[in-house]
């Protein structure tokens, strides 16, 4: 009876690993899936981490079931780190926090959320986005259409785009935002243009729904990241917020982030956590302890705290040097005269290089780089001693 299944193709993100694994060749460079990756290319579990895994141990903690809602401790550190700890959102418990399944499924919650209590409202993403969006929704039954993002031209935002499909949306739509460092291509909207966005989404009646993979990896500092999303609690609005510890803690595995939906009131925001528990509970019971605990204890002491801010911003640091040499690289050996500087211009962990499918072909197939298809590339993924073969790879891809 299972016969009649077919297989199923390979994710377009993690099946470039596995493409990647089955390699020989010693040139072979993995920029497929954003992952951080130390200068020597392996991967980095944090001193923090450990620290805070190691005062677990001391302390002997059992691995009872945690509430459908996730640890409280936990709940409570997530939403702070987001809002600020004295933000009025906070301080009126307007927030409904619920832990998930890190970013994607914390993600899935909402889109089940939407689907259940705002039927036939429709999210507007990205064009383009991270490749899971459309997966989520689709499964989740929730029907999405795109906004004008990416303009190939300026290799930047579509800024007159993005506002104008914004406002022919139908009122009361979902939109997406990557709350810092834009997946794929690493461009976000100035201060004044969130600003200006915040004021359509408000005019059309309009929900933000933020979601946050990258917070203080983008600058380093993890205020500056969650301005975007503060920016338009301030003024009041209703808004969702699906979080991700995978690349700022180094959590991949450990899947723990969060959703977060601010409500008009407290006794709103008790009611939609009320069924945000619902939602959850027939899908996975109870989220998983271990790395809930890691964020709690290390977002919840100030001197672990202090310590997660100087490792990102080493981790930030080491992915804007290697951007940097890229650039260097591509300009001294590229005799074109083709302008390379949106490299430096894009943040985060990803470059956009603008290379086409048969490009980015020629960069797997000849150079043994390994990227995704839409042209990414993950700089997570790139040391400084690598950066003149790839810029070798690039130019000749471009040119080709
Ligand atoms: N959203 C975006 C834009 C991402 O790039 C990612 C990947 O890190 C995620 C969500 C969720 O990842 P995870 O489920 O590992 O938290
Ligand atoms: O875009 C990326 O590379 C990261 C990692 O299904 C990722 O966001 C990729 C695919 C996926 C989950 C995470």
């Amino acid at each position: 009876r299972f016969e009649g299944i077919t297989m199923a193709p390979p994710d377009p993100i993690l099946g470039v690993s596995e493409a990647f694994r089955a390699d020989i060749d010693v040139k072979k460079l993995n920029l497929g899936v954003g992952a951080y990756r130390t200068e020597e290319l392996q991967p980095y579990v944090l001193d923090v981490v450990k620290k805070a895994e190691n005062l677990m141990l001391e302390r002997g903690e059992n691995k009872e079931y945690l509430p459908i809602e996730g640890l409280a401790a936990f709940n409570k550190v997530t939403a702070e780190l987001l809002f600020g700890a004295d933000n009025p959102v906070i301080e009126q418990q307007r927030v409904a926090t619920v832990q998930g399944l890190s970013g994607t499924g914390s993600l899935r919650l909402a889109a089940a959320l939407i689907e259940r209590y705002f039927p036939g409202a429709q999210v507007l993403i990205s064009s383009p986005t991270w490749g899971n969006h459309k997966n989520i929704f689709n499964d989740a039954r929730v029907p999405w259409s795109e906004y004008r993002y990416y303009d190939p031209k300026t290799v930047g935002l579509d800024f007159e785009g993005m506002i104008s499909d914004i406002k022919a949306a139908p009122e009361g739509s979902f939109v997406l935002l990557h709350g810092c460092a834009h997946n794929p291509t690493g461009i976000d909207p100035t201060p004044e243009q969130w600003e200006k966005i915040a004021d359509v989404i408000q005019e059309k009646n309009h929900i933000p729904f933020f979601d946050v993979a990258y917070q203080g990896f983008a600058s380093g500092s993890l205020d500056a990241d969650a301005s975007s999303v503060r920016l338009f609690a301030a003024r009041g609005m209703e808004l969702l917020v699906a979080q991700s510890y995978s690349k700022n803690l180094g959590l991949y595995a450990e899947r723990i982030g969060a959703i977060n939906v601010v409500c008009s009131s407290a006794d709103a925001a008790a009611r939609v956590k009320s069924q945000l528990k619902r939602i959850a509970r027939p899908m996975y019971s109870n989220p998983p302890v271990h790395g809930a605990r890691i964020v709690a204890n290390v977002v919840g002491d100030p001197a672990l705290f202090n310590e997660w801010k100087a490792e990102m911003e080493m981790m930030a640091g080491r992915i804007k040097n290697v951007r940097q040499k890229l650039f260097d690289s591509l300009s001294a050996k590229d005799k074109s005269g083709k302008d390379w500087s949106f490299i430096l211009k894009q943040i985060g962990m990803f470059s956009f290089t603008g290379l086409n499918k048969a490009q980015s072909d020629n960069m797997t197939n000849k150079w043994h780089v390994y990227m995704t298809k839409d042209g990414r590339i993950s700089l997570a993924g790139l040391s400084l001693a690598k950066c003149e073969y790839l810029a070798d790879a690039i130019i000749d891809s471009y040119h080709n």
